[in-house]
Parts: structure tokens; sequence; C-alpha cells
């Protein structure tokens, strides 16, 4: 596939603008770019990524590592106070959700994310230098953790922080095992070659209340179940130390936890240097760099 030039602000997917009708668009972007680097993915894994849009890769992590991860997520999680900033609660309720940018205060974090079992496979698929567009870590805390409803994170990321392209992946480090019970991640494969455009206008600052549930950038019901209906949903369980990575515009969600056991992960995006943010799409400031960065530092 060859890539349609653009200027920089021409907007591919236009999406929450005035009148608009929300319909599909459809992707103009590859998923696994030609690429020159060294990676630790197969020539299959990268096939299977490519058509479904996500990879569950099991025993990913070493056991060290993982175990390392857990003891500092429980340590930032059960210190944090929630600001409604970088740290975010539940809606009403004071039950941590997410810390965003973790990799920026916590140096096994930090040290994490650059290995080559996520950064350098970020680099094989996106075909280029790559640099954190956002990180977070995801509490789901037993009986107490929410839903996150369907979304496609391009739509926010293209229209809030003004990211050009599909050319970014979600690599996602599960902590906890993620089991039936748990409100794991499910994705809808395949999506990640359709945009579906969403309704309504983004109103300013609209992350103090998106990041606790999402209200605009919601696909239409219609839309989701004719998504759905076609191509299926697949739950993605895992021990700790799974990596998953999946594709900037895969729409996915994730059900409440109402078990006793928590399942928290962690989230690291990581977006191609040539996609770099230009102003958001929706004609508002940008959001803060705690959640969007606009440093571009290439790992
Ligand atoms: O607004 C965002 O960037 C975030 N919101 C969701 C629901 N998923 C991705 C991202 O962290
Ligand atoms: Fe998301």
């Amino acid at each position: 596939m060859t890539l349609v030039e653009t200027t920089s602000r021409e907007d591919l997917y236009p999406s929450r603008t005035p009148h608009l009708v929300p319909g599909w668009l459809r992707r103009q972007e590859p998923t696994v770019y030609p690429s020159d680097f060294e990676g630790p993915l197969s020539d299959g894994q990268l096939a299977f990524y490519d058509i479904h849009g996500f990879l569950c890769l099991e025993d990913w992590l070493d056991d060290a590592s993982t175990e390392e991860l857990k003891r500092e997520s429980d340590r930032l999680g059960s210190s944090a106070q929630i600001d409604g900033e970088r740290v975010v609660g539940e809606p009403d309720r004071n039950v941590i959700r997410s810390i965003f940018e973790p990799h920026a205060t916590n140096q096994i974090i930090n040290k994490l994310t650059k290995r080559p079992e996520l950064a350098g496979a970020a680099r094989q698929i996106l075909g280029d230098e790559v640099y954190i567009h956002q990180s977070r870590l995801n509490f789901k805390p037993g009986f107490e953790g929410k839903a996150f409803d369907w979304h496609s994170d391009f739509e926010t990321w293209h229209v809030e922080d003004g990211m050009p392209r599909m050319r970014a992946l979600s690599c996602v480090v599960l902590i906890h095992e993620n089991f039936i019970h748990n409100g794991p991640l499910m994705i809808v494969p395949g999506s990640h070659r359709v945009y579906l455009q969403c309704g309504g206008q983004t109103p300013e600052n609209h992350y103090r209340q998106s990041l606790q549930k999402q209200q605009y950038g919601v696909p239409d019901r219609t839309q989701l179940k004719e998504l759905m209906s076609q191509h299926g949903i697949h739950t993605m369980l895992g021990k700790p130390g799974t990596v998953i990575l999946f594709d900037c515009n895969a729409m996915h969600g994730s059900a409440g936890n109402i078990s006793p056991f928590p399942r928290n992960n962690l989230f690291v995006v990581f977006n191609a240097a040539s996609n770099a943010l230009v102003a958001p799409y929706c004609g508002l400031k940008p959001r803060p760099e705690h959640i969007a960065s606009r440093s571009f530092q290439t790992l």
C-alpha cells in the first residue's frame, strides 16, 4: 500500500466535526510498515498482527521483570493521590483508575519500555524510530474497577491530540492474570481497517471527564453492532508477563471488574517518529504533556 501524500493539516479522518453524519472511512495506511529494523517478532507474528490488528505474546517478559513491575505498580498505586490530572479516579469514588506517564516518573518502568521486547517490537511493526505518545498504569481493583466502553484510541488521538496518521500502537503488559472474570481487554479483530467517525463536538478540557468515562469519541451503537456482527469479539486472556500489541485504530473495550481479583495492566503507546503530533484536529488546545507527549524523544 502506498501512502497518500498529505499536508500535515489535511484531515484524513474527520470526526466530531460540525454537521457530520458519522460514517465509515477506509484506513489509508498500512498496519505493518515496511521495515529494516531488527526485532523480536517473527514473520508469522507480523502477518497475524497485520490481518487481525493485534498480537498476544505469552510469557513475553521474564518472571523477574514481571515481579518487579508488579511491586512498583503496587507501590505507585497505594501511594498515589487522585488529583484528576496524572492520577485519575473512578467517577464519584475514591478508587484509582489510571496513573499517567509512569515511564517519566519511575526508573524501572522507564527501563522496561526501552527493551527490545517492547520498543523493538514497536519499531519492527511501525517501520520507524518510535517515541512514547502516552503511558499509563490502569488499575482495575477487585469489586470496584469500572468498564472502558468501546472505542478506537486513534479517533481520540487524532481529534484531541493531532496525531495525523495511523502509525502507532499500544503495548499492554499484563501485571495480574487477565481472565474472563476480571474485566479483560476485548478487541474486534480486523476493525483496525475501518474508521468509525463519531458525532458530537469535543468540549474544552474534555479529558478530565473522558479518562473516567468517555462521552465523545464514542461510536454509534448501530455501527458497532454491524462491526461486531461481521468480525466478532476476541477476549485477550493471559498470565502476568504476557504482552499484547494492538493497532491504534483497533476497536476495543473492557467490562468492569466485579470479581474479587485485581486486573492491573501497564499500557505504553508507541508512535512513529514520522507521525509526530500536529495541532489537534478539533481546534482546541492540546491535552497536557502527560497524556499526549509533544517532546518526541525517540527511544
Ligand atoms: O483519551 C485517551 O487518550 C485514552 N482513553 C482511552 C479510553 N483509551 C486510550 C487512552 O488512554
Ligand atoms: Fe483504549
